[in-house]
């Protein structure tokens, strides 16, 4: 049993995710006896908060992580790959939060509210699922588990957060650069990369990742293949439209899912929903109460509501899921696996 806490190592610390995991860490009390915090060579030796003290940020090697019990990474699916492998040599646990290895048979990809139990047959390296994939499965789980389910349909409303801490700026300075009347380039959206860039704000982008082959975008791939995996639902029927709005954080989803039973209500989904874990139910229509993105910002929960039965087919069913894409979405959903370990005595 470990009493003094554990060696956690921080990769991609000073972006978007990474600075959400720290604020995880610390809200969680997450038990630490060291911390590395880790990113490229353009921040290294720049100082971060954690605990009210400042941390040196380094530049992260292969010999970063001698002695770490676990490593968090967020810093993009390249560095995973190539630092992964060395953290899991040196005798750490990864975590990561990238699609670098989310669809290996060898990895487990965990959400701990419906498949906990796959992190025990990790190797060395547990993946984090996408943003929109995790709120998505932690809402429809509960429903499977009750009802069964043969179908999912599912539109995304994600926010620019997701894209990192370049799209934020992006949004803000085109914004102000159009409410003054200012000519501005787009640079980050919709992908970092030297295709096209399109305005974001006040704008809505159907482009999120690169497009492959199918038509489909990588990110929409990223949804369909997760979720059958996580689900252990090879054959589940899935197809998703993953589309980037002005929002700074929070992403929503429109669910259309098809069950295995015909008589089941509303009332019925939402008797489930209401004892999910990590799920909150915001559903009274005429009370105008429903999910924003607005609104679950800074909350590790899911939010649902607008649950409706389809007018036509007996066994289909919508709704509106919400998360903080930067919580459930990533550190939350991180920091929870890390605790998983801690609490199913996989980590020393
Ligand atoms: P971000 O704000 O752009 O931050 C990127 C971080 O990675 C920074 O700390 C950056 O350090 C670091 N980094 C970049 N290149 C590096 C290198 N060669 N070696 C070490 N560190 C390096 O991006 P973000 O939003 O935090 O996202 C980071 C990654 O997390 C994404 O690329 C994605 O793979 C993953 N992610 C996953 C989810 C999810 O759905 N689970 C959600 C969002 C993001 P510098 O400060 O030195 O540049
Ligand atoms: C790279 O909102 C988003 O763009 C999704 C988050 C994201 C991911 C991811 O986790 O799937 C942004 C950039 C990735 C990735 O690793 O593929």
């Amino acid at each position: 049993m470990n009493t003094s806490g554990f060696h956690i190592a921080v990769v991609g610390a000073t972006g978007a995710v990474g600075q959400q995991m720290l604020n995880t860490l610390e809200k969680r009390d997450f038990p630490i006896k060291q911390l590395t915090l880790l990113s490229s060579a353009r921040s290294a030796g720049s100082t971060v908060t954690f605990k009210g003290k400042e941390w040196t940020v380094e530049e992260a090697k292969p010999e970063s992580f001698e002695g770490v019990d676990i490593a968090l990474f967020s810093a993009g699916g390249s560095v995973s790959k190539l630092l992964a492998p060395e953290a899991v040599k040196r005798g750490a646990i990864v975590v990561d939060n990238t699609s670098a290895f989310r669809m290996d048979p060898d990895v487990p990809l965990v959400v701990p509210e419906v498949n906990e139990e796959d992190i025990k047959l990790h190797n060395g390296i547990i993946a984090n699922p996408n943003c929109s994939t995790i709120q998505m499965v932690a809402t429809l789980e509960p429903i499977r588990k009750e009802y069964g389910l043969s179908k999912v349909i599912v539109s995304t409303y994600q926010a620019v957060s997701g894209a990192g801490a370049a799209a934020i700026d992006e949004l803000h300075e085109q914004s102000q650069a159009i409410l003054n009347g200012e000519s501005f380039s787009p640079a980050v959206l919709p992908v970092k990369s030297d295709e096209k860039h399109y305005q974001i704000a006040f704008n809505a982008i159907p482009q999120i990742d690169k497009f492959e082959e199918n038509g489909f975008t990588f990110e929409e791939m990223k949804m369909i293949n997760e979720t059958k995996k996580i689900m252990h639902m090879p054959t589940l029927k899935v197809s998703a439209t993953c589309v980037r709005l002005p929002v700074v954080t929070g992403h929503s989803e429109s669910v259309y899912i098809e069950i295995d039973n015909e008589d089941v209500t509303v009332k019925d989904l939402h008797r489930l929903l209401i004892d999910a874990p990590g799920v909150t139910l915001e559903d009274v229509p005429g009370e105008q109460v429903y999910p924003m993105p607005a609104y679950a910002v800074g909350k590790p929960d899911v939010f649902v509501g607008r649950v409706r039965k389809d007018l036509d087919e007996d066994k289909g069913f919508h709704m509106w899921i919400v998360s903080d894409n930067l919580l459930k979405g990533a550190a939350w959903n991180s920091v929870q696996i890390a605790e998983s370990l801690v609490k199913l005595g996989l980590v020393k």
